[in-house]
């Protein structure tokens, strides 16, 4: 029986995603200063190989050619992010022109090809300064952020309507500052959770600024990367280690921005650790500024159980830490579900976005959603013929989408898709041993070459139709893996 084509709505935004530190380089040109991730990345141990962003994939000098790639995808949107010591160094006081000049180029270039800018204030390039300052834990950075992002809507509000306030704010608060994977490497819980009310708080600010400078037409945004988290048993314990990493991962952040509230049990859960006096008065109503959409970023679901098997060590992935980056939940273990997974470790699993989609339309009825990251890394390799064929991210891709698709269909109202990643990139501490590009970047040359996956992308692009992916070989039966201990922190 042959299956109905999927059929997207007509509107429907078909993207891809980078961000300013993993794909730009050039950090030392035009007044740029040091961001957090340039310290830390040149902080020996901090990253695999010691890689760094120093050039990454050269966009900054290749803006054109990649915009042309863009083009040649057929995609009608490009999220991107604005680099903060680029464009305000230091994180204080006036900008420079210099830095502004290369993103009025950026969407100038898109703009001419008819495809649309998505900008991302903070995808996690805090100027080194601000940290010094004491960083994301502190009040006052949250206060320069709303400046900083006043700059950048004063010069970019005339052609950019699609405004993103931060980039997984997660990420920022509990790898940077719990676990201490990302920058900056600090491993206080206490920190960890005053930085997330500041990232929040931030947002907030950040929308006035943003409401205040912008055109009416402009819509406003934040990315998280929510956790689909599923307890390994019903067991009374699995699922209340659920409902633990439930409030650190998500509610830490939607409680305040769709309801305007912490959850209760998150104050409790933490208690030992802090009284949350850094919450202040007028907090909640900032951070509560309606939003346009939500972005929501998806890799894999969580599975978590209560500790009774609970592990020695924490990791991610590979890079292997003893600091947790769950305040309080020291009595959850993480486990990876057997099945297919992805070079970063992460499982397959597109029954998560589905989950994902339907529960967000459940949380935040009327609020559009859009997926703003979604991929998959694998160990791409160029054929003799200079050709990069992955078939594995196409029927990763392929599974994602489908479910994309069936939310749809059961009420989600889901207005795009931001493939990550447009190329190859500096994957954090991981650096560049993980591709996640539909487009592959030869770091010896920085040549790139459009994968199999990014021609089958261009031709969903194109016609709003998903097309078929490649069937699986047939491969001899493989054993079971055994089951890792731990989940990937992000
Ligand atoms: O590369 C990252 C990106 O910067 C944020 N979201 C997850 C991606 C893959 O790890």
């Amino acid at each position: 029986m042959s299956v109905p084509p999927l059929t997207f709505p007509p509107a429907f935004l078909w993207g891809t995603a980078t961000a300013a530190y993993q794909i730009e380089g050039a950090v030392r040109e035009g007044g740029r200063t040091p961001s957090i991730w340039d310290t830390f990345s040149h902080t020996p141990g901090r990253t695999e190989n010691g890689d760094t962003g120093d050039i990454a994939t050269d966009h900054f000098h290749r803006r054109a050619e990649d915009v042309a790639l863009m083009a040649d995808l057929g995609v009608n949107a490009y999220r991107f992010s604005v680099s903060w010591p680029r464009v305000q160094p230091t994180g204080r006081g006036p900008a420079i022109e210099r830095g502004l000049d290369f993103y009025r180029a950026l969407v100038d270039d898109l703009l001419d090809h008819g495809i649309r800018p998505v900008l991302t204030l903070y995808h996690w390039d805090l100027p080194q300064e601000l940290e010094s300052a004491g960083g994301w834990p502190e009040r006052d950075t949250a206060h320069r952020f709303a400046d900083y992002a006043r700059i950048v809507a004063g010069a970019l509000g005339d052609r950019v309507d699609m405004w993103t306030t931060l980039n997984e704010p997660w990420c920022s608060a509990f790898l940077g500052y719990g676990s201490g994977v990302h920058a900056p490497g600090r491993t206080d819980p206490v920190a960890a959770l005053r930085a997330a009310h500041h990232l929040n708080l931030a947002h907030g600010l950040g929308a006035q600024a943003l409401r205040a400078q912008l055109p009416a037409r402009a819509q406003l945004s934040i990315s998280l990367n929510p956790s689909v988290v599923r307890a390994r048993s019903q067991a009374p314990q699995d699922l209340d280690a659920r409902r633990r990493i439930d409030a650190l991962a998500n509610r830490v952040f939607t409680g305040p921005l769709l309801k305007g509230a912490y959850p209760q049990d998150l104050f409790a859960d933490t208690a030992a650790l802090t009284d949350w006096s850094f919450v202040h008065g007028d907090d909640l109503a900032v951070i509560k500024h309606p939003l346009d959409s939500l972005g929501l970023n998806y890799y894999a679901p969580t599975v978590v159980s209560d500790a009774t098997d609970s592990h020695p060590r924490r990791t991610d992935g590979h890079r292997a830490t003893d600091h947790s980056p769950w305040p309080g939940a020291d009595s959850v273990s993480f486990h990876q579900p057997p099945g297919d997974r992805t070079e970063m470790g992460w499982s397959v699993d597109p029954s998560g976005l589905y989950d994902l989609l339907l529960h967000y339309t459940r949380e935040a009825p009327g609020l559009p959603l859009m997926i703003t990251e979604n991929g998959a890394a694998y160990d791409d390799k160029p054929a003799a013929d200079g050709s990069v064929h992955d078939p594995d991210r196409i029927r990763y891709l392929h599974g994602h989408l489908s479910a994309v698709h069936r939310a749809i269909a059961d009420g989600a109202d889901v207005s795009g898709y931001f493939l990550w990643s447009l190329l190859d990139n500096f994957e954090w501490s991981f650096g560049y041993g993980k591709r996640f590009g539909a487009v592959y970047v030869d770091y010896e040359t920085r040549t790139r070459t459009p994968k199999s996956s990014a021609h089958w992308y261009a031709e969903l692009a194109r016609t709003g139709v998903l097309p078929q992916a490649p069937e699986l070989p047939e491969l001899p039966q493989a054993p079971e893996p055994p089951e890792l201990p731990e989940l990937p922190g992000a």
